[in-house]
């Protein structure tokens, strides 16, 4: 069965967070992932990622990255050296992911988070200069042994990949086996015509899977296509990780940036729905 995780801002208003409670926390509900935040791991001095590494060692819990460049790391921007910054915060990245014995990162790391097309402009030009850099930064990620999976996200957060039609394309060019694609219930839900189709789309280039409801709630209360999306799962032989990232409250920065405004939360206790959705998912995979 794929391993099932959580990404950790569920239960945070900032993006900068102490990752080590979290391990055991989430192991203790259920999960065998935790997402955190990569560029506050990368940040870490090396005892504090030395204690986040043996955490996760004595838990038995896999940590998996997800991150959204900033403007200034925009590795798809006109200007080049914001590209090259973009460029050598990504190596770092790697370096990182490989330091803490992990496998693979995700996220908006082909341009900003969030970006609009400027007026006037060809995203074909943005896409050519996202493409260059990203084949360097695949030398660099090739050699440290890890995975950039690139995410898939609506139009209303960045411009450049929305379909997995286009993350193919992306990803082909790179023409790296260690870039790849990371596809997002959330997102499809707006973009795809169809779930089945976009995860056929992807196909071997898939690496990692988030889960999230229409409204970004926790898997299993909404509307989402779920038999759908677990059924193709495994018709097309996806071993990869199926990471639920629900975002239930506002405030904070967090809350800006995900754009919660309303509590989503209600009664709900985080931990036992985080517990009730892993259920969920674990009885799904199990299913099909
Ligand atoms: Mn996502």
């Amino acid at each position: 069965m794929n391993k099932v995780g959580i990404y950790y801002a569920y239960w945070t208003h900032d993006w900068d967070a102490d990752f080590v409670p979290f391990v055991g926390k989430v192991k203790s509900l259920g999960f065998d992932v935790l997402e955190v935040n990569s560029g506050t791991v990368t940040n870490l001095p090396a005892a504090a990622r030395d204690r986040l590494r043996s955490e996760a060692a004595r838990h038995g819990v896999e940590l998996t990255y997800c991150i959204g460049l900033s403007p200034e790391f925009d590795v798809a921007s006109p200007d080049a050296q914001v590209r090259r910054r973009g460029i050598e915060f990504l190596k770092r990245q790697a370096a990182m992911v490989a330091d803490l014995g992990s496998r693979e990162l995700g996220g908006i790391i082909y341009g900003s988070w969030p970006g609009r097309l400027p007026p006037g402009q060809d995203k074909r030009v943005w896409l050519d200069r996202s493409v260059e850099s990203m084949k360097e930064v695949a030398r660099t990620v090739e050699d440290c042994g890890v995975f950039f999976n690139m995410e898939v996200v609506n139009r209303f957060e960045q411009f450049l990949i929305n379909t997995a039609a286009e993350a193919v394309e992306y990803v082909s060019r790179v023409g790296s086996s260690h870039c790849r694609i990371l596809l997002d219930s959330f997102h499809m839900n707006i973009e795809e015509d169809s779930f089945a189709a976009a995860i056929r789309t992807a196909g071997p280039w898939l690496d990692h899977v988030h889960l999230g409801e229409t409204n970004r709630r926790a898997p299993g209360r909404g509307k989402m296509a779920w038999d759908e999306i677990f059924t193709t799962l495994a018709e097309t032989g996806y071993q990869g990780h199926v990471v639920m990232e629900p975002f239930l409250m506002p405030g904070g920065q967090v809350g800006r940036d995900i754009a919660v405004y309303r509590d989503l939360k209600g009664e709900l206790d985080l931990d036992g729905e985080a517990r009730r959705a892993c259920a969920f998912v674990k009885e799904k995979l199990g299913a099909v």
